[in-house]
């Protein structure tokens, strides 16, 4: 892969042994980079595609082994049904045109999220990603669809105290035993945590997974994202990293 110059000043810097093992993204910012250009909503969003593009291409090429990407909330229903529509038309759009590269570069598609109110194309378009993936080994994108963590986690007591009155558990609860009922079962907390749009909160994203992630927030909008942030971010990540729990970091 042919870095930029700027690319590679920061690439020099990153340690290729440590890449986080899980990235997570709020990707916002989309409507106001459009606003800025006198452009409709849509465009934002279209051009938002672009940069997923990209950045599930970059971090695989860089060793990322999950990347969860937060692409529709429970709460962004509250949007104009104009506007819904729209949004509902990208995971079919991002999958025609990438599905076969994901398939090929051995990416396994995931989802978590409650399927039930997705519009029925949409369901479609995600179960063919889900299958056509399904036995792939490398990178796993992971795609957060009508996801809220609250939700998630009342889903989970719920699911609990079903197969506890169906008997299939005790009536004790671990972290462990928990996590293994929301929708990461399996997968590894994020290590990184980047928000784009200039905003600084979690806004019920991955509320139980997030515990001891690295947080990372730039003021770029989602459509600007690019390379050069995620080589930031994860050289930002390493440098903290490299802090955890010494007294006198000067000391090495
Ligand atoms: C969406 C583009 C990125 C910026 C944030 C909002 C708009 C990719 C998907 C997607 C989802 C599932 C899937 C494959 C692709 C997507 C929505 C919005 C609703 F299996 N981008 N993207 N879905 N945006």
């Amino acid at each position: 892969m042919e870095l930029t110059l700027r690319e590679e000043e920061i690439f020099k810097e990153i340690d290729r042994t440590r890449i986080p093992g899980h990235v997570a993204m709020i990707m916002d910012g989309n409507g106001r980079w459009a606003r800025e250009r006198g452009l409709p909503r849509s465009a934002g969003h279209r051009q938002g595609v672009e940069t997923v593009r990209e950045v599930v291409r970059f971090s695989n090429h860089l060793g990322i082994k999950v990347l969860t990407l937060f692409a529709f909330s429970t709460e962004n229903w509250r949007r104009p049904p104009q506007e819904i529509d729209f949004l509902m038309s990208l995971p079919e759009q991002y999958l025609q045109s990438e599905l076969p590269e994901l398939v090929r570069k051995n990416v396994r598609v995931k989802l978590m999220g409650d399927p039930e109110r997705l519009p029925a194309k949409v369901k479609r378009a995600i179960a063919k990603g889900l299958d056509a993936t399904a036995g792939n080994s490398g990178m796993i994108l992971n795609f957060a669809l009508n996801y809220g963590a609250r939700m998630e986690i009342v889903r989970a007591v719920q699911a609990v105290l079903e197969d506890l009155q169906k008997g299939k558990i005790r009536p004790a609860i671990s972290e462990k035993s928990f996590a293994a009922y929301l929708y990461t079962a399996g997968l590894p907390d994020p290590d990184l945590l980047i928000r784009t749009g200039g905003e600084f909160r979690i806004s019920n994203f991955l509320l139980w997974q997030l515990a001891y992630s690295e947080l990372w927030f730039t003021p770029v909008y989602w459509p600007d994202f690019g390379r050069v942030h995620l080589l930031q971010a994860i050289r930002d990540f390493q440098q903290r990293e490299r802090r955890f729990g010494r007294i006198y970091p000067e000391q090495r």
